[in-house]
């Protein structure tokens, strides 16, 4: 573990003449077009037969992005490769039939409603962790918990696979960290002072081998319980604790923002490719007045 007094300068994503960079300071690679060659990963990871799962939250309103989020994963997300995907959700019967690929299935999890949506946000983590310790462990090699509120609009394949894998948040690759939203009050597990950080990793993609998420999300879902033990609640919730996470556990790989983008930010310019991005939602429609 680094001490949180050691201070070092802020690594860039993107060079002064706009190209990306492919490296973190850490040496392992960010994920960008261009980087990787598609066909020899492919046949490499060919060879070793491996399970992705895939989580993914649709509780109340968020159901409704079940149909784009899962017909778009089938048509870019790890095709050719086996994909279990768990869907978490309070209303089993508004899960879309989807037509899955070969060796692609899905299980629905049914898990309580609630009415307080911190609570929804608050339990990936613990739901994560039991799902890995109860099943993942032998069904599967890697994971992914994905936001629901989501499109796939490119390839995102085995280039993405790693042992710990964080995503660069689409808002803030350019941004001085001091700028970052992570939790700045000492009294909050997810404290980061303003003289550290590496990126702004955003929460909407967690990835990486089974064992690996699950010390993540065990840890992560400790620390959330200890903040709300002291009634305080990190400003962006798991985001925060799981960038705390990425702080001292740094990932072995970091996927560019082309594997976070956001429907509402012009893309043209900024990223080769556009894969996964989170589509723009009406608040009023999908958030509990709560
Ligand atoms: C509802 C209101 C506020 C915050 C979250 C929710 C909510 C989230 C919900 O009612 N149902 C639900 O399934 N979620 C899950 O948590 C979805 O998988 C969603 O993608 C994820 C994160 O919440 P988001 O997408 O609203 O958070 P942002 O920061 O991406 O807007
Ligand atoms: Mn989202």
């Amino acid at each position: 573990m680094l001490s949180p007094q050691l201070s070092y300068k802020q690594p860039i994503v993107v060079s002064p003449d706009g190209k990306p960079v492919a490296l973190t300071p850490w040496l392992v690679p960010i994920v960008w077009e261009g980087t990787f060659d598609p066909m020899l990963i492919d046949l490499i990871y060919r060879q070793k037969n491996i399970t992705i799962a895939t989580t993914v939250f649709a509780l109340g309103k968020y159901t409704q992005f079940l149909k784009v989020f899962l017909e778009s994963a089938e048509q870019n997300y790890f095709v050719g490769f086996r994909v279990h995907y768990y869907v978490f959700t309070d209303q089993p019967e508004q899960v879309p039939a989807v037509k899955m690929g070969e060796e692609h299935n899905l299980t629905v999890l049914i898990v309580p409603s609630s009415n307080r949506w911190q609570d929804i946000s608050l339990s990936r983590m613990a739901r994560l962790e039991k799902l890995i310790e109860s099943r993942l462990i032998n069904e599967a090699d890697y994971v992914f918990s994905l936001d629901v509120d989501s499109k796939f609009y490119g390839h995102w394949g085995v280039e993405t696979l790693g042992r710990l894998v964080g995503v660069i948040h689409p808002g803030y690759y350019q941004t001085p960290r001091e700028q970052f939203t992570y939790e700045r009050r000492p009294e909050s597990q997810a404290f980061i002072p303003y003289s550290e950080g590496d990126y702004y990793y955003g929460g909407a993609v967690i990835g990486g081998l089974v064992e690996d998420v699950y010390q993540l999300a065990k840890t992560c879902r400790e620390q959330l319980d200890i903040d709300a033990s002291k009634s305080i609640e990190a400003a962006w919730q798991e985001e925060s604790h799981l960038n705390k996470y990425f702080l001292y556990n740094k990932p072995t790989k970091v996927l560019s923002p082309e594997y976070l983008w956001q429907d509402q930010i012009p893309h043209k310019d900024r990223v080769k490719i556009l894969r996964f991005s989170q589509i723009i939602k009406n608040y009023a429609d999908v958030r509990p007045n709560l």
